[in-house]
């Protein structure tokens, strides 16, 4: 598993009324069960912090980097959530090249940090085991949310 040597972030104060941070969650469309539990556990890491979140859909994760270099400006945090199961076609490769390059570009060129939440497993045990779900091993939602969160407040000093 994939979680070993993963810090504890403590977010409950990264947000207050005199520093808000403002959230955007970006969740592509495909393999719903699995993206479910993401979203939940994201829901879940944002309500702990106190911060304001906007949610937006998009139709799959190759679509998620022009997501977050729409908002990205109007944010002080986004995570992108998506869910790729290899299919046995180059197709897989694609996509996940997209959209970690992507998303990595639009974290690099905003300055915004963009929560990685973007599963590539090669069979759908593997997104359900990583998807906070009941039974699930890793959270990975949560900490989608969690490590954009800390980075944002971390970078505060230093608004662009
Ligand atoms: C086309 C495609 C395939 C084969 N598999 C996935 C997947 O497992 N997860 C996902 O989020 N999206 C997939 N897509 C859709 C692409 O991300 C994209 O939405 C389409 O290629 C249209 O641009």
């Amino acid at each position: 598993m994939s979680g070993h040597g993963a810090p504890v972030i403590d977010i409950s104060g990264v947000s207050t009324q005199e520093t808000p941070l403002k959230l955007a969650v970006i969740a592509a469309s495909w393999h719903t069960e699995i993206m479910d539990g993401l979203l939940d556990g994201a829901r879940r890491a944002a309500a702990e912090a106190g911060v304001e979140t906007t949610e937006v859909r998009v139709p799959g994760s190759f679509e998620l980097p022009v997501a977050a270099a729409r908002m990205a400006p109007h944010f002080d945090a986004v995570v992108a959530l998506g869910v790729v199961i290899r299919g046995g076609t180059p197709h897989f490769e694609y996509v996940c090249s997209a959209a970690t390059d992507g998303l990595t570009e639009v974290s690099v060129r905003t300055g915004v940090p963009v929560g990685f939440g973007v599963l590539t497993c090669d069979t759908e045990q593997q997104g359900l085991d990583r998807a906070g779900l009941p039974g699930s091993k890793e959270d990975k939602g949560h900490e989608a949310v969690t490590a954009a969160l800390a980075a944002a407040a971390a970078l505060r000093p230093w608004k662009m």
